[in-house]
């Protein structure tokens, strides 16, 4: 069968009254902004966009000239679609109301717009996430406060991968898609509908040169995964860590595994080392909207209430069961130390 385009998909949900055309437009913006960004990554060194912008963000990051060029294609997409009220992102302290009431929406748009980003200049996978909600009813000019709704309000979450291939990730909050880019026609065809994590893995994601500084619950996780068929769990575990989150995510979308970034000793005072709005909440719904689940440890990530807009939160998630293991052993450490 020949796969469909990711706009005839999107007219499709509108038809069957999934979303809105608003809503539908705002995914298109998105989407073409993401080829854009993702043609700026494709020509690597001859672009001259590799290397340090020399400036940093809120979170105290170094930010790459891609952080900064991808954070610019994705504000001038969408300030002048007509679909958002405010858009805020991972690399701007605060939140951006849209001025001009004459081209303004009525939803927010949150965004990472280049995760994985210390991995540009080796060549590795980096992406997009994104995360898209309502604007309260009667808000015309959104500050930061009004984003700050749980993920469970969600309207829309999506990732990009741009690796061998691009890729687009999108729920709308019914079932996970896959939309692979057709380069030469410019176009997101879709070539994985409905996807379902499996229940189970034997495949776990951490960065294990952090293990001393972890939680006695998370030491004690991976230790008996590591102790294989000979230890509690009684199978051999195999680890991967790439170190971009979308495409340690992507691994597990494709073939199942738990991804973690627990809180440690040098995280602990910001809360985590991800980041809610722009990382974990849109991750956990396009896992959960793929039967898989994503927790802190003690709390479904979707129902965080946030309290900050960069606010940082510890992440499991992935294959449901392993994700449950692991929320299993910090809630015996709570009960019993
Ligand atoms: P950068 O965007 O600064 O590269 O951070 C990537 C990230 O937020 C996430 O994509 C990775 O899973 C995680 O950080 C990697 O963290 P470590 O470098 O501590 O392994």
């Amino acid at each position: 069968m020949k796969p469909i385009s990711l706009t005839r998909y999107l007219i499709e949900e509108q038809h069957a009254g999934r979303i809105n055309a608003d809503l539908r437009l705002l995914i298109e913006v998105v989407a073409r902004a993401c080829k854009s960004i993702s043609i700026a990554i494709g020509k690597g060194a001859l672009g001259g966009v590799l290397g340090d912008a020399g400036t940093g963000n809120i979170q105290g990051e170094a930010q790459k000239k891609l952080d900064v060029l991808s954070n610019d294609i994705l504000l001038e997409a969408n300030a002048w679609g007509g679909h958002l009220a405010g858009l805020a992102s991972e690399e701007m302290d605060h939140s951006q109301p849209i001025p001009d009431a004459a081209r303004r929406g009525n939803y927010l748009l949150l965004f990472d717009p280049l995760d994985g980003s210390s991995n540009i200049d080796v060549n590795i996978s980096v992406g997009t996430i994104f995360s898209v909600l309502r604007c309260p009813d009667g808000v015309t000019t959104p500050g930061d406060e009004h984003f700050l709704q749980p993920g469970t309000t969600q309207v829309c979450a999506g990732y990009t991968t741009y690796g061998p291939s691009t890729m687009l990730v999108l729920t709308v909050g019914h079932g996970t898609h896959v939309f692979t880019l057709d380069r030469e026609v410019g176009t997101f065809m879709m070539t994985r509908r409905d996807v379902q994590v499996p229940a189970d893995t034997k495949e776990f994601a951490v960065n294990m040169s952090n293990q001393r500084f972890w939680e006695p619950p998370m030491q004690r996780y991976v230790a008996d995964l590591l102790k294989g068929k000979e230890g509690p769990r009684s199978k051999d575990f195999n680890m991967r860590w790439v170190a971009s989150m979308v495409a340690d995510v992507h691994r597990i979308i494709t073939r199942g595994g738990i991804f973690s970034y627990p809180l440690d000793e040098k995280c602990r005072e910001k809360g985590g080392k991800l980041r809610l709005m722009y990382e974990a909440n849109p991750m956990a719904f396009i896992i959960e909207q793929a039967g898989g689940a994503a927790s802190t440890g003690r709390q479904r990530m979707l129902e965080v209430q946030p309290t900050g807009l960069h606010q940082r939160v510890p992440v499991f998630l992935g294959s449901r069961n392993e994700v449950a293991e692991a929320v299993r052993y910090h809630e015996q450490f709570d009960r019993e130390g």
